[in-house]
């Protein structure tokens, strides 16, 4: 299941900047936008601050949770497993636990952040 979280965090992020913006040239990646403080690892507070942008950009209608409709790249099991009081929604703090526990499937290293090439599916 974290494995499939983790290719949805990409497909997320891909789908964000789809959103958000067409891509132009120079501009910042997803990953050295989630990589504030520019150092060239992105840490915990940084991940999860980029989730929480990701979070509202995902919640289409504004309700204040993610529908399986918005979140299309999460499989059923993966989406009731991080879905903790079974409302059908992820809400913020679900969301954010199910992608802490991405953070640490994606860090390989075990050190604490996320190297680029420990996400190399961040673009
Ligand atoms: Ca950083
Ligand atoms: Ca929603
Ligand atoms: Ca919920």
């Amino acid at each position: 299941m974290r494995f499939v979280l983790l290719s949805s965090l990409a497909l997320a992020l891909v789908a964000c900047a789809a959103q958000a913006h067409a891509k132009r040239p120079g501009e910042p990646t997803s990953y050295e936008a989630s990589d504030r403080n520019g150092d060239g690892v992105v840490d915990r507070n940084e991940f999860q601050s980029r989730m929480v942008d990701v979070f509202y950009v995902t919640d289409a209608d504004k309700d204040g949770g993610l529908s399986p409709e918005e979140l299309p790249s999460v499989g059923p099991s993966a989406f009731r497993g991080a879905d903790m009081d079974g409302d059908g929604k992820l809400q913020l703090p679900e969301f954010l636990n199910a992608r802490a526990k991405d953070f640490d499937a994606a860090d390989s290293s075990g050190d604490g952040v996320l190297s680029k090439s420990e996400v190399k599916n961040f673009d």
